[in-house]
């Protein structure tokens, strides 16, 4: 008998940003956060989870190559994770049931995008690798218990367990039970929202987001403002402002956040750049944009947001989204080599 489970998981990409921990170990954040889970096929991790009594230890190959599972780290915590809810959830109620949770098991993971290029690789690969395990385990459990055992891989992964529009509540517990995604949204809600991924740059980046935000953690003044007096009242009006689909309140607060989260990496000591002038050049010409669409109706038509490196995620109703395409072509043409090579130029739907 084959026990084996293939599952895929979208990118998550922030609104109001993830950034420092309260607890590295059970990887609790400093404040929530809230994001859009990305749904077409790029950008996804796949993995492929297999369980067999002739294997002697648990092993991962990431898009081909083995990496260490590390006893003790994250991707160690979730597995071991994911066998004591086999065991309590199923072994234990059904005696009969293969006892997969004493069983080694084998993972391999793909992502159709570059990894570790500030494109929430860890995202996508902790919420896929998270949920093959469920679905091999045959686990009875919602996704918001699954976020809370791929939180442990990767904060931001907890997000991409749910479609839509998914927050992640810091919680309060220091046991991290309540630190767990809830979807607002689904993406049916909102069907004209889109995402165009500008890719500036697929190098891995300079600083990991692991370290960079205990940093700040540590260094940061601002970072206390913000978590203190900024995120909550952001994460109750973006909320506010996805349930009325009132895209200019939506996308003020996520550039807003966004531009508070590259000031709170400036203000680390040592500080932390994650933009390029690239990235700031594209910001410059979203505000203009942003700035003739208020002076003929009221109102913005696009958001930048930019997570720990440099490429730029354009959040638009689909009616822009020509218009958009054609301005960021315009002013960034495309060198021959770097057109669209993973095809993430263009835009993403949501519906
Ligand atoms: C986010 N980022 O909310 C923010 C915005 C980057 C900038 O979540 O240490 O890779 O694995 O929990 O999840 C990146 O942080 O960090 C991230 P760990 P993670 O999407």
């Amino acid at each position: 008998m084959v026990f084996q489970a293939t599952t895929s998981a979208p990118v998550n990409i922030a609104c109001i940003k993830y950034w420092g921990k309260r607890d590295t170990s059970l990887i609790l954040p400093t404040n929530s956060s809230l994001s859009v889970t990305l749904d077409q096929d790029h950008l996804r991790s796949t993995t492929t989870s297999r369980a067999d009594p002739s294997f002697t230890s648990d092993r991962l190959w990431l898009n081909g190559k083995e990496e260490i599972v590390k006893d003790g780290g994250r991707m160690s915590t979730c597995i071991k994770e994911m066998k004591r809810l086999r065991k309590e959830l199923v072994e234990d109620k059904d005696p009969k049931a293969p006892q997969l949770s004493t069983f080694s098991v084998h993972i391999a993971s793909y992502n159709n995008f570059p990894t570790a290029a500030g494109l929430a690789s860890s995202a996508s690969g902790f919420a896929a690798l998270v949920s093959s395990l469920a679905a091999l385990y045959a686990l009875p459990c919602p996704p918001t218990t699954l976020s809370l055992i791929a939180r442990q891989g990767s904060g931001s992964a907890c997000r991409s367990l749910l479609g839509g529009f998914v927050a992640w509540e810091q919680g309060s517990q220091s046991n991290g039970l309540d630190s767990h995604a809830v979807q607002v949204a689904p993406e049916s809600h909102w069907p004209t929202m889109h995402a165009l991924i500008c890719v500036v740059n697929d190098a891995k980046k300079g600083t990991s987001s692991t370290s960079g935000m205990q940093r700040t953690v540590e260094t940061s003044p601002l970072l206390q403002h913000r978590i203190k007096h900024v995120v909550p009242q952001r994460m109750i009006d973006i909320s506010k402002a996805i349930l009325e689909k009132d895209f200019d309140s939506f996308a003020r607060i996520t550039m807003a956040d966004s531009n508070q989260f590259h000031a709170v990496a400036l203000d680390t000591s040592p500080p932390i750049f994650y933009m390029n002038d690239v990235s700031r050049a594209i910001i410059a010409v979203v505000e203009e944009y942003n700035r003739v669409a208020v002076e003929t109706t009221g109102k913005v038509k696009a958001a930048y947001t930019f997570d720990a490196g440099p490429n730029a995620v354009i959040y638009t109703e689909e009616a822009n989204v020509k218009e958009i395409i054609e301005m960021i072509v315009k002013f960034f043409p495309q060198q021959e080599k770097f057109k669209d090579p993973f095809g993430l130029f263009g835009a993403q739907g949501l519906g």
